[in-house]
């Protein structure tokens, strides 16, 4: 059994969720849309919320959700999950029933699940999205920042993917990032399982670093061109700015990990003082070093990171500059009203002929000739 399960909230959450089912995690999910969330059929245990249909990009009614059936949904989750270290709650920050729904129910969680490490696997929107799904993703982000014990919250920037593959459609986007960030986590957690003679990374290595209060991000390099401890140091900095997660921006890791895969020979080029030259040397270090004959990786874990500032000037951005505009649109949806140039023109209308009585001896003669 895998120590770390995943609740999906809204859309994105249950997708999140179903990739995680497919890789063996535990999984449930929570939506107020019974179409969307039947669709992932691998997640097996799933909570409607009874007389809402969607929250139509609205966070207040995801909120609304909660505090109206908040009882049943911490007995949803705590039936859900068994002996987990570590509930990650996912979700799309952009929305209205996971961005409304999940900061209060992860800080009820955190009263109502002992023993059990509460994050979070936040989505950030790409750059297409409108006004309003940018305004939810910073309310929503300045909410979870400010949940007291949560553990490590992971920004899953949709943006990163679709520089990756920018001729790829939104659907494609969107599972190749749910699939990157499950496959990240889940190879961290596989590492735990395996055994080494040089060094060991175990389970409970991965969640201290994970309980770290902050953003973290997992990211894998391929090191087998590099030639020097330089170069290793260059890969490793490079896959910081290249994961499916917001990229790293500032120096001040708190708990790292650094986990080496292949040949022998490779892993003398790693030197961890330079590799976290730029970012600062983290408070604690786990190390895990397994000799394979594969394509070498360095695998880093970075925790405890501040939220990302410039990535959220990004969203924030727009709305700044367009504040006049948008507020103009907000209250002509209340005053407006359309005047027509052509009222006189009502009385070209046909009217009902007034049919007056006459009597039958005049009609009679009036034809008389
Ligand atoms: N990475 C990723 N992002 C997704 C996925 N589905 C939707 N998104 C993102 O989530 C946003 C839409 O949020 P949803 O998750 O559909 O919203 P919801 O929580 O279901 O809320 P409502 O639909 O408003 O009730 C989009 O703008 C995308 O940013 C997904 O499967 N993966
Ligand atoms: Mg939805």
């Amino acid at each position: 059994m895998k120590a770390i399960g995943i609740l999906g909230v809204g859309q994105a959450g249950g997708n999140i969720a179903q990739i995680a089912a497919q890789m063996g995690f535990q999984t449930a999910l929570i939506n107020t849309n019974q179409r969307d969330g039947l669709v992932n059929t691998k997640v097996e245990r799933k909570f409607f919320v009874p007389g809402y249909n969607g929250a139509g990009q609205n966070r207040s009614i995801g909120l609304k959700a909660v505090n109206d059936n908040y009882r049943e949904m911490i007995d949803f989750v705590q039936k859900s999950f068994k002996n987990i270290r570590l509930l990650l709650v996912a979700f799309s920050t952009d929305g209205g029933t996971g961005s409304g729904m999940s900061p209060l129910l992860i800080d009820l969680l955190l009263d109502n699940l002992p023993g059990v490490n509460i994050g979070a696997i936040a989505v950030v929107p790409d750059r297409n999205v409108l006004a309003g799904n940018r305004i939810n993703a910073t309310e929503c982000i300045t909410e979870i920042s400010r949940i007291e014990s949560l553990s490590s919250v992971f920004l899953v920037d949709n943006d990163q993917v679709r520089k990756q593959n920018p001729q790829s459609s939104k659907h494609q986007i969107y599972l190749s990032s749910n699939q990157q960030v499950m496959e990240g986590i889940n190879h961290v957690l596989q590492v735990t399982r395996k055994s080494s003679f040089y060094g060991n990374f175990d389970e409970t290595d991965l969640m201290n670093i994970l309980s770290t209060r902050g953003v973290t991000i997992i990211s894998t390099a391929a090191i087998t061109d590099a030639k020097t401890s330089a170069e290793v140091a260059n890969k490793v900095q490079q896959s910081w700015l290249n994961s499916p997660f917001c990229p790293l921006e500032s120096a001040g890791v708190i708990r790292a990990g650094l986990i080496y895969e292949g040949p022998e020979k490779m892993s003398k080029l790693i030197n961890v003082p330079s590799i976290f030259q730029q970012v600062g040397e983290p408070l604690e270090l786990f190390e895990g070093t397994y000799i394979t004959e594969t394509d070498p990786t360095i695998t880093t874990i970075l925790a405890g990171l501040s939220f990302p500032s410039r990535r959220m000037l990004s969203i924030e951005e727009s709305i700044e500059k367009n504040k006049d505009r948008l507020q103009g649109l907000v209250s002509k949806e209340f005053t407006q009203t359309y005047e027509s140039k052509i009222n006189w023109a009502s009385n070209l209308k046909a009217r009902t002929q007034e049919r007056k009585p006459g009597s039958i001896t005049s009609k009679l003669s009036k034809y008389q000739k």
